[in-house]
């Protein structure tokens, strides 16, 4: 593609009242989180006895040369990065911990165990966000963590939780970018429980111990995600939407939406203008449901195109904080951080590039006939000559030249790993 269609595509543009170049800048300034557990099946690195046991979490497929190290991980992500335009971030789940074949505790991890993630991303010029990890590990095998009824277990993953704010902000601190941390736990029942009310007031109780210190908000926010169920979970999740509205409009803390995680038929696009209104920022998981399963690669459907036509329409941008959250053992790992970071930065684009002033104007005079037809006519606007321009900007490959390079990664890397 060359700067000649772009310049065809910005005037088609420009009649339309849309600055692309303007568009263009935003997408630059608007990073997307990279979740680093596609890149091993959300594995991790622990030592065999804590991190490979409990469950909590699943992702299926058996495609090979998943990375099996730190450094392999690494490798990983700095091949997908190469393949994505612009400066994104990185999302490190607390299993990632850099332990030299070590046992170390979760509720013992410190800065230590962090620093070498922290250099790494520091070179690259990333951001850092961080999860503690409440799955695969012996304590969370009973299906719960914060709200166990046991003090003991409750405790411990208090703890993990208090250890994790403290590295989060310090990887805030030492990069000069805000970190935002997840709170996502797996907890709840196969079947019908018989008492609904004991664990979430057992999780609230736990979360306040978790959120006690106050952490300087430059370096560290934190977030908590809901689900609506889950496999083993699938009778009652303890962290439900309402509960950790609630909690999080009662504190203050960021609301994680995850799109998979809720109805079928829910988007969480219709949830951002009202949960803004009443929290003071969100975390948008943007990921692809599929039946029962919240966790497919993202692609440029309508439920992510409204995601980010929400987040530009109600001016939003400021205040969400999008971060990527699938995980799919069945293709080749590169391509989907590739593939759905490249699909998300897609749907942003076409809604920087929205006519929106045009739709609101229509709407406002109670056209609704040329709002309907501005809505169609859009879709067929050139986005994705504005995208290649993107692309060329960046040095990156366009789509076709993307999957080459994930090829020749996969036959000079991935297919030699054991
Ligand atoms: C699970 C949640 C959670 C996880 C990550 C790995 O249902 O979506 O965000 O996917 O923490
Ligand atoms: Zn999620």
């Amino acid at each position: 593609m060359n700067s000649q269609s772009y310049s065809i595509a910005q005037q088609i543009y420009a009649d339309l009242g849309i600055d692309t170049e303007a568009a263009l800048q935003k997408m630059a300034a608007t990073p997307i989180s990279l979740q680093c557990w596609q890149g091993d099946d959300v594995g991790g690195f622990e030592h065999p006895d804590v991190g490979l046991s409990g469950g909590g979490i699943q992702a299926t497929g058996n495609y090979p040369g998943k990375a099996r190290t730190l450094e392999q991980l690494r490798a990983d992500i700095d091949q997908a990065l190469s393949l994505i335009p612009g400066k994104q971030r990185l999302n490190l789940h607390a299993c990632y911990a850099d332990l030299d074949g070590k046992k170390v505790e979760r509720n013992e991890y410190s800065t230590a165990q962090f620093q070498s993630w922290i250099d790494w991303s520091g070179e690259r010029g990333l951001g850092l966000d961080f999860n503690p990890t409440y799955f695969s590990h012996p304590l969370a095998e009973s299906g719960f963590t914060l709200s166990n009824a046991d003090a003991g277990v409750r405790g411990y993953w208090v703890e993990h939780g208090i250890a994790c704010r403290k590295i989060a902000a310090e990887m805030g601190r030492q990069l000069g970018k805000t970190c935002v941390t997840n709170f996502w736990i797996p907890d709840g029942s196969k079947d019908v429980p018989a008492d609904r009310k004991a664990p979430r007031l057992r999780l609230e109780e736990s979360l306040d111990r978790i959120f006690a210190e106050p952490i300087d908000p430059a370096h560290n926010l934190d977030a908590v995600e809901s689900k609506l169920f889950g496999i083993g979970s699938e009778s009652y999740v303890v962290g439900s939407h309402e509960f950790y509205l609630g909690y999080a409009v009662k504190n203050q803390k960021l609301v994680c939406l995850d799109a998979g995680h809720f109805h079928p038929t829910e988007s969480i696009a219709d949830k951002i203008s009202s949960t803004l209104q009443f929290a003071p920022e969100l975390l948008l998981h943007v990921s692809r449901g599929v039946r029962w399963d919240s966790d497919h690669v993202v692609i440029l459907d309508d439920p992510t195109r409204s995601i980010m036509e929400e987040l530009v329409r109600g001016d939003f941008l400021g205040r969400a904080h999008i971060g990527l959250d699938f995980f799919d053992a069945s293709i080749n790992r590169i391509a989907a951080w590739t593939i759905g970071m490249r699909s998300a930065q897609k749907a942003l684009l076409i809604a920087l590039l929205e006519p929106y002033a045009k739709l609101q104007s229509v709407e406002a005079a109670g056209d609704f006939t040329s709002r309907l037809a501005l809505l169609e006519q859009a879709k067929a606007l050139p986005w994705g000559l504005v995208w290649s321009e993107y692309c060329r900007r960046n040095n990156v490959p366009d789509d076709a030249g993307a999957l080459a390079g994930i090829k020749t990664y996969e036959k000079t890397v991935l297919s030699q790993r054991a």
